[in-house]
C-alpha cells in the first residue's frame, strides 16, 4: 500500500471544522483530486444525459470521469416484453459518456428487482424450467452486453444476490435455475465481451455475516475460473454506520482474494430512522418527526456530514489502486432516491452538491483530503 504523508496528516486532523465559507477553489474537481487513486463518478438519470438539466451537466462534466445509469439499463426498462428492447435511453446514456470521455458502467444484468414477471413464467403463468430461464438470461445478456460491447467497460453482472445473513437470496433466479445462476451470468457476459470488467455488486457487505457470504461467493467463482474482476460495495451509508474500520476491513478482505473493489452507490443518509439496508422493497410510514430538516440542514449536521465524507474518502484512499472507483448514487440532493426511500417525500441531504447544484462543505472536505499528487 502506498504511503501518503500529507494525507495521513490530513486524517489526523479530520475532526477540523469544514466551515461553509472556507471553500475549495471553484476549479477544484473530484476526478483530478483523486486521479492518482481511483476514478470518481455518479449515477445519472435521463434529464442529465439528454442535456435537459444543464446545472447538473456542468457538475458531471467538471467533476466525474465515470458514470453509472441509475435505471435505464435495468431489465424492466430495457427489455420490458419478450421481443421488445427499449434501447433508446441507454443509447443516449452511452453516447453522453463517450462524448465526455468517461469510463461507462452498465448496471445491471441479473437482479431480483425490476425484472418483469414474464421472464420467469410461461404463457400460462407457470414457472418456466431451468433451461428456459437460462436461455432467457443468456439472450438478454447477449443482446444488451453485445450492443454496447467495447463501449460499456464494466458491468454489474449480478446485483444483490445475498441475504443479510450471507446466504443466497431466494430469488426467482435461484429458485428456478439453482445456485449456479451467478456463475452462468458471468460466463455469458464474458463470452459476449471478454474485455469488459465484470462485477458482483451488493449493499451492507461491511456487516460481518453478509461479508462472509460474499467472500465465499467470490472464492467459489474464482476457483471455477469465472472471470470476476471486482466487487462493488454500494455504500448507502448513514452518519454512523458502518464504521470506517468495518469498511477498511471489508476492502482489505476482498483485496486478498485478488479482486478489485469499487464503491458503487455512495450516499450518506442524515435523516433519523434510516434502515441499514438498501433493499428497495423496504418501506416505512410517513411521520413529520422523521423529516426534521424540510427547510435546510442545520450547520451542526452539515459539519457532521462533511466529517463523515472526509472519513469515508480517507478510508477509500488508504487503498489506492485496490479501490479503483468511487461512484455517488446521484449528482445533487434534489434528485436523490434518498428523498423517497424508505419514506416517500422527505428532504434528505446525502450527496456533495445541494439542491441548487452548489458544492456543500462535504465537497470541500473531500477535496481537501485528497492525496497530493506526487507525494
Ligand atoms: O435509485 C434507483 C431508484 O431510482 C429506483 O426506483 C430503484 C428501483 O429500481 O433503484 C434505485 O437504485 C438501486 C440500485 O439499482 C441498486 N442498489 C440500491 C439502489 C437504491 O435503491
Amino acid at each position: 500500500m502506498r504511503k501518503w504523508p500529507s494525507f495521513v496528516v490530513a486524517l489526523l486532523v479530520s475532526s477540523i471544522t469544514f466551515a461553509q465559507n472556507k471553500s475549495a477553489s471553484p476549479q477544484a474537481s473530484l476526478k483530478d483530486a483523486y486521479k492518482d487513486c481511483f476514478m470518481v463518478g455518479a449515477a445519472l438519470n435521463p434529464a442529465q444525459f439528454t442535456g435537459e438539466d444543464q446545472a447538473e451537466d456542468a457538475i458531471i462534466e467538471s467533476q466525474f470521469n465515470t458514470i453509472s445509469p441509475e435505471n435505464v439499463l435495468k431489465w424492466a426498462i430495457i427489455h420490458p416484453s419478450p421481443d421488445a428492447y427499449n434501447f433508446s435511453p441507454a443509447d443516449k446514456y452511452v453516447e453522453f459518456g463517450e462524448q465526455n470521455h468517461m469510463f461507462i458502467i452498465g448496471h445491471n444484468l441479473v437482479w431480483h428487482s425490476q425484472v418483469p414477471k414474464w421472464v420467469f413464467e410461461d404463457d400460462k403463468g407457470n414457472p418456466v424450467s431451468r433451461d428456459v430461464l437460462l436461455g432467457r438470461m443468456r439472450d438478454h445478456i447477449m443482446n444488451v452486453v453485445g450492443r454496447y460491447k467495447g463501449r460499456i467497460k464494466g458491468w454489474d453482472v449480478v446485483n444483490e444476490a445475498l441475504n443479510d445473513d450471507g446466504t443466497l437470496r431466494q430469488s426467482q433466479w435461484l429458485k428456478i435455475i439453482g445456485d449456479d445462476y451467478i456463475e452462468k451470468a458471468f460466463r455469458f457476459a464474458h463470452e459476449v465481451d471478454p474485455e469488459a470488467q465484470l462485477y458482483y455488486n451488493d449493499y451492507s457487505l461491511e456487516n460481518e455475516a453478509k461479508r462472509r457470504g460474499a467472500l465465499e461467493l467470490v472464492k467459489k467463482l474464482k476457483a471455477k475460473g469465472v472471470a470476476i474482476t471486482g466487487v462493488g460495495l454500494q455504500d448507502h451509508v448513514s452518519l454512523e454506520w458502518p464504521t470506517t474500520d468495518q469498511i477498511d476491513a471489508t476492502i482489505t478482505e476482498f483485496g486478498k482474494l485478488g479482486v478489485k473493489v469499487m464503491i458503487t452507490e455512495l450516499d450518506v443518509d442524515v435523516l433519523p430512522s434510516a434502515s441499514h439496508t438498501a433493499d428497495v422493497s423496504y418501506k416505512a410510514a410517513s411521520d413529520p418527526k422523521l423529516n426534521p430538516y424540510p427547510n435546510g440542514l442545520p450547520d451542526a449536521v452539515q459539519q457532521a456530514l462533511a466529517r463523515r465524507y472526509a472519513d469515508l474518502f480517507g478510508t477509500y484512499a488508504k487503498h489506492c489502486g485496490l479501490v479503483t472507483r468511487v461512484t455517488f448514487w446521484g449528482v445533487t440532493d434534489k434528485n436523490s432516491w434518498k428523498n423517497n426511500w424508505p419514506i416517500p417525500g422527505r428532504t434528505n441531504y446525502p450527496l456533495l452538491f445541494d439542491r441548487n447544484a452548489k458544492p456543500k462543505p462535504a465537497f470541500d472536505a473531500v477535496i481537501q483530503l485528497a492525496p497530493k499528487h506526487g507525494s
